[in-house]
């Protein structure tokens, strides 16, 4: 159901504002975890426009939103997920552009760097209203899981299968974060110190408390996610400095993060393709 006015002075159809709640929401659901190729999405969701940009037919969306996702070596886990977010996101009425920022070589992988370099290359195209930050594994279950940001940082991966879809611990900020673009700048974005699994989605909560923001939740049941069941990648060994570099989180946070990640990183390559904007990047760890 489409939602045109006529402006009865120009004779002319606008487009109704989306609702913040569609009402073709359906709910808790499983997962669809069927293996699929690249060509059978680009196939099946001929709505995709160049760059990874899907948006309401509809109605006129709220918010543009850019999903960030930190990558290496991962193309059935993205695969999958992509089959699970874009009809999921299409209930959901949201304006949404997919950026994939694959980290190049065998440099040890650095998640926090990966979302810093990706706010920057992408806000190049566009200075977008809402990032949200997301695993490549993860599905959300539940639609009325919004992927929109509001006034708090959102920690969206509340539930996972991997923790019995309970919240692992009280200050936990893993998985699937959002934020309007104006709190990512504040906080000065990730740490780019975490090399190696571990400990950067504390850190980042760190720093969004010690500006005083209020990171929100949905309900459990509403932010139920099942992680696709992996090893632990060769290339992203626990890292062992990372409860050590949590304790000067605070500390760092003004001096070390979004405003110094350009000494990190070189774009090797950029594409636009039907479902995703894809950036290769080469890291490196040092200082
Ligand atoms: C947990 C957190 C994750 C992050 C990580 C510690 C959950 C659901 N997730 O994930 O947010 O804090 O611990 O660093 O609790 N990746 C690649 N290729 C690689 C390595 C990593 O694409 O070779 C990306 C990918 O998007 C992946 C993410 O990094 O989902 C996190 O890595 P993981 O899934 O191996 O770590 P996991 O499940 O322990
Ligand atoms: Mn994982």
């Amino acid at each position: 159901t489409s939602s045109l006015t006529m402006n009865t002075t120009t004779m002319e159809y606008t487009l109704e504002t989306c609702l913040e709640k569609p009402k073709h929401l359906i709910g808790l659901r499983l997962g669809n975890y069927s293996h699929v190729t690249k060509s059978e999405l680009v196939d099946e969701y001929i709505e995709m426009e160049p760059g990874g940009h899907l948006r309401p037919q509809n109605c006129k969306p709220g918010q543009t939103v850019a999903i960030i996702i930190p990558y290496r070596n991962r193309s059935s886990h993205l695969h999958i997920l992509l089959h699970n977010l874009i009809p999921f996101l299409t209930r959901q009425n949201v304006d949404v552009t997919f950026f994939v920022i694959e980290q190049a070589g065998n440099s040890t992988f650095n998640r926090g760097a990966l979302f810093n370099v990706g706010f920057l290359e992408v806000e190049k195209f566009h200075r977008f209203d809402c990032y949200i930050l997301h695993d490549v594994d993860i599905i959300p279950l539940n639609d009325h899981n919004l992927y929109r940001c509001s006034e708090n940082p959102r920690h969206f991966a509340v539930a996972i299968n991997k923790h019995n879809y309970k919240l692992h611990y009280e200050s936990y900020f893993g998985g699937v974060v959002g934020l309007i673009r104006e709190q990512y700048l504040q906080i000065n974005g990730h740490s780019n110190l975490y090399i190696g699994w571990g400990t950067e989605d504390d850190d980042l909560l760190i720093r969004v408390r010690n500006k005083n923001l209020t990171m929100v939740r949905y309900d459990p049941l509403t932010a139920r996610y099942d992680m696709i069941q992996h090893d632990r990648d060769v290339g992203n060994a626990e890292n062992p400095m990372r409860l050590t570099l949590r304790k000067s989180a605070a500390r760092r946070q003004d001096v070390e993060g979004l405003n110094t990640v350009t000494k990190h990183y070189q774009v090797l390559d950029m594409k636009l393709e039907t479902l995703y904007t894809w950036i290769t990047v080469s890291l490196n760890n040092s200082g």
